[in-house]
């Protein structure tokens, strides 16, 4: 028979408080039922701040699909958004009707957007003095407890930086509301996890609150390698799913060709701060506030993955981001490579040589790169089980001016020590078969750059 007692404490529980923090284990398999989390803070590049993105005049559906567009080609599985206290409580069934669109779009795009409700560094404390607490609470609880069931939403990132440029006597009162924050996010039972990230070491009754209630662990990380290797060891000890939800700022050393990879070997999530360029101009270093950058441009852009014409800041780091969200809808191949290029992806669509080079480069790849015999076997095994419409393919390999082969990377010239695969009798000494393609039997041949053929692209 079940006592009375725990019967009572079962339903209170449930009835008042929603649910407690996720043990360590509910935390890790959690985390392991995701795909690899992996995105940008959001905001639609014509929005100076959350409140413009937000508010019924300005909110653009349209900017929304393309940018999120551009976070798919990237593989990208996350996008962080901040939600904003003041477009909510402008018009709630508006500013919901907006956020329900958005994750519709977030849907069509492979993404599970992570939202951040309250922020201390770009708006004031909410409604600070006059009674915070009541429109704080109506507030979370209604868009927590609307998609609290949602697996469209990732999960719930309460408050960005909590305490960042607050003075003692607000400090003082975030001691009291924050662990309010968490009980009114937990009362209405989401089924994504709940946190508030670390973002100025682990001392103090903020950052105690912030781990003591986070089913997840999440900091902000803007240091080079090292130190951001020293920080993620620092969150292990919690035994809990920790994702980076803030990294990269280019003039710091912290980058995603730096980052990502010790990310991804330590499989913590990772978004960093800026997408698309726009309005926010977060190419600019946080001195722009001093400096307001009217008379030169910065040497490297601070934030951002892509300039406002939607082409990366850099392909480098566009490709490093695609392969380590591990190829999306290609190949992947584990044998030696080139370059450490391991991803693959096969297209139908003949093309001349050039036309299928700049193809390539439009999804941030080269035409396909082969680096080993056993590469070579997966793609012909990829391409023999996906694309048995085509009998050849363009690779990347292409006579240069001296009668030798090269790859398509710049700084990388062809050495005989290279990988090659020639069908017997090839190369042949033709001036006008300057470009090779891969034969279904897997030998190599060189051919007229001008003849359309499918083609391989790799990154
Ligand atoms: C919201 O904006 C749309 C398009 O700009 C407009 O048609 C509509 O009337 C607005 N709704 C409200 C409640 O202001
Ligand atoms: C702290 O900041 C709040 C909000 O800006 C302000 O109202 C208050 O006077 C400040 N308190 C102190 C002690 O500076
Ligand atoms: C967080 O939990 C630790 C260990 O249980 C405890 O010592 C600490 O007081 C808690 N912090 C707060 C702010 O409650
Ligand atoms: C092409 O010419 C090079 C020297 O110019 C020669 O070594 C090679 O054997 C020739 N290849 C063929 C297939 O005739
Ligand atoms: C490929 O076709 C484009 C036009 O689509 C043309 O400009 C280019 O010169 C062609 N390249 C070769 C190698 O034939
Ligand atoms: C992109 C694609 O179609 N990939 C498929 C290639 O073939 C293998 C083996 O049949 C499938 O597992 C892939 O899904």
């Amino acid at each position: 028979m079940i006592p009375l007692v725990f019967l009572f404490l079962t339903l209170f529980n449930h009835e008042v408080y929603g649910r407690a923090r996720w043990t360590e284990a509910q935390a890790n398999a959690w985390f392991q039922s995701q795909t690899y989390i992996m995105g940008s803070q959001y905001i639609t590049s014509d929005a100076g701040n959350q409140l413009e993105m937000f508010q019924n005049d300005t909110f653009n559906p349209t900017l929304i699909d393309y940018e999120l567009g551009l976070a798919e080609s990237l593989g990208m599985t996350t996008m962080r958004i901040f939600l904003h206290d003041l477009a909510y409580s402008q018009d709630p069934t508006g500013f919901k009707s907006r956020l329900e669109t958005l994750l519709q779009i977030c849907s069509k795009h492979g993404i599970k957007p992570l939202l951040t409700i309250f922020d201390s560094c770009w708006n004031a404390f909410p409604k600070a003095g006059k009674q915070p607490e009541p429109i704080t609470g109506v507030m979370l609880s209604d868009i927590v407890g609307t998609y609290a069931n949602d697996a469209r939403v990732l999960g719930w990132d309460l408050w960005n930086e909590p305490g960042n440029a607050f003075n003692a006597t607000q400090n003082a009162a975030l001691e009291q509301l924050l662990p309010q924050v968490f009980d009114w996010a937990l009362s209405v039972d989401p089924t994504q996890p709940v946190t508030a990230g670390i973002w100025a070491g682990l001392n103090g009754v903020v950052p105690s609150i912030q781990i003591n209630n986070s089913d997840i662990m999440s900091f902000h990380n803007y240091d080079p390698a090292s130190n951001f290797e020293g920080m993620i060891k620092t969150m292990q000890q919690f035994n809990r799913p920790i994702i980076c939800t803030e990294y990269m700022a280019r003039t710091r050393g912290s980058s995603f060709i730096t980052h990502l990879p010790i990310g991804k070997q330590y499989n913590i999530g990772m978004i960093n701060w800026g997408f698309v360029n726009g309005k926010t101009q977060n190419n600019y270093p946080w001195d722009s506030w001093q400096n307001p950058y009217t008379t030169y441009q910065p040497y490297l852009w601070f934030h951002e993955v892509f300039r406002n014409d939607g082409t990366p800041y850099m392909v480098e780091e566009a490709q490093v981001i695609k392969r380590l969200n591990g190829c999306p809808k290609g190949l992947k191949s584990t044998a030696a490579s080139l370059k450490g290029l391991t991803c693959y992806n096969a297209y139908t669509t003949p093309l001349n040589s050039t036309d299928a080079a700049a193809a390539c480069a439009k999804t941030y790849s080269n035409l396909g790169i082969i680096g080993s015999a056993a590469q070579n076997t997966d793609v012909i095994n990829y391409v023999s089980a996906n694309f048995s419409s085509c009998d050849k393919f363009y690779i990347g390999l292409y006579q240069d001016a001296y009668g030798g082969y090269d790859w398509p990377m710049a700084g990388w010239t062809y050495d005989n020590s290279a990988y090659v695969n020639w069908k017997t009798g090839y190369p042949t000494n033709d001036t006008t078969a300057k470009c090779v393609v891969l034969n279904k039997d897997g030998t190599w041949t060189n051919q007229a750059c001008s003849t359309p053929q499918c083609y391989i692209c790799s990154y």
